[in-house]
């Protein structure tokens, strides 16, 4: 994050073009279940005070008022919907990025937690790698794996060079795959496409600076990878042992077709975490203006 300098966002900034903006979050509380992990419970929405709550007396107007209004309460894992990951979220051997100690993850993150994104946001310049588009596919498929090399064809196909310090935002087509209920959802089945660990990602993602990173999947990476034989190891890799943001369960569909319309592939991009104190990570609705 700290990586987000004034330059970084103005170089965000100078990517704009057309004046299009496109909120990249999904919705919440639909009744057909919304994108997230199976290892979490989908978010709870419901009214404290609507007109039913006047009609059945439950609630009174306030006589000197001609004003009734609606109340209500969402109940959500942080992580069950599109979200960035604090720094804090995972780590290994004991110790957290930074060298803290896990045990200050214990009722809440003293170190490491999401207030600190909170307050300094994530805006530059990001540059959408959409390799759905660029293997012809609607989707990739279950356990896909891609590889750093393809990440840069489709740069090179787009016409967008990467800069350090960009956020790269990288499409696969999951979420509208699971939207059309084209992808299993039970957590023995999560079996995600997407990049993996290698000491080549490792080190590129150094290597460019990469403040943050985006997907269109639940966990950001090959769910299996094939490489470590490990669920999920560029989560320790990028988050723990380099501080970088994880933004997951992004919606692409309709910036991808922007993107392509308009033959540009870079954009202003803004997401604002919230506030939550000591938290391991915060619902946030990017926005990408191209
Ligand atoms: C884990 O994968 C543990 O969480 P998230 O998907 O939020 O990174």
């Amino acid at each position: 994050m700290n990586y987000l300098t004034n330059e970084a966002v103005l170089r965000g900034a100078q990517a704009v073009e057309t004046g299009d903006v496109y909120a990249l979050g999904t919705p919440i509380g639909r009744k057909a279940g919304d994108p997230k992990s199976p290892s979490r419970q989908g978010a709870q929405h419901f009214m404290a005070r609507d007109e039913g709550h006047y009609e059945a007396g439950k609630v009174e107007s306030a006589s000197d008022d001609y004003m009734n209004w609606a109340d209500d309460v969402l109940n959500t894992y942080l992580h069950g919907t599109t979200h960035i990951d604090a720094p804090g979220h995972v780590w290994y051997d004991g110790q957290l990025y930074n060298g803290f100690d896990a045990t200050t993850t214990k009722g809440g993150l003293d170190r490491c937690g999401i207030e600190h994104v909170a307050d300094h946001g994530v805006v530059g310049r990001g540059v959408l790698i959409d390799i759905a588009r660029h293997r012809g596919v609607d989707h990739l498929g279950r356990g896909e794996r891609i590889e750093l090399s393809e990440l840069q064809e489709c740069l090179d196909a787009e016409g967008v060079e990467l800069q350090k310090r960009d956020i790269p935002i990288i499409r696969t087509g999951w979420i509208e795959a699971f939207y059309d209920g084209g992808v299993p959802t039970e957590l023995e089945k999560l079996d995600e496409p997407g990049l993996t660990y290698t000491d080549a990602v490792a080190e590129w993602f150094h290597e460019m600076e990469i403040p943050a990173f985006g997907t269109d999947t639940i966990a950001n990476e090959q769910t299996n990878s094939e490489e470590t034989s490990s669920r999920l190891p560029l989560h320790p890799a990028l988050i723990r042992d380099q501080g970088i943001l994880f933004n997951e369960i992004l919606k692409l569909d309709e910036l991808a077709n922007g993107c392509a319309e308009n033959g540009t592939y870079s954009f202003l991009f803004v997401a604002s975490p919230l506030k939550i104190l000591g938290g391991t990570g915060s619902p946030v609705n990017p926005t990408a203006i191209t």
